[in-house]
């Protein structure tokens, strides 16, 4: 994850990006995939509206937008996907602010 870098309450650009493992030397971007994203406050249990999951801009580089409504610690959860299957597994990104 790239971005947010000095998060904010409200809207936030996110942006991440993303590598294929073609060998344990070479790891490709690749634009190709899907991602959704679900923010969540785990400590609160809940998460917030408006979202817009990050789509892609090039060279493996995936924009959206991410909404904290509060300070405190967010967790991101980040689902990727390729050709309507899920390619990833409790992943996740945590922001505190
Ligand atoms: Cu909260």
């Amino acid at each position: 994850m790239l971005q947010p870098v000095d998060p904010k309450v409200g809207m936030n650009d996110i942006e991440l990006t993303l590598h294929r493992k073609a060998t344990m030397m070479d790891w490709p971007s690749d634009d190709t995939y899907t991602i959704e994203i679900t923010p969540e406050m785990p400590s609160m249990g809940h998460g917030s509206p408006n979202n817009v999951n990050p789509s892609s801009i090039g060279n493996g580089h995936y924009k959206g937008k991410v909404n904290f409504t509060m300070t405190g610690e967010w967790r991101v959860n980040v689902l990727v996907k390729k050709d309507g299957a899920d390619v990833s597994q409790n992943l996740f990104f945590t922001v505190t602010f």
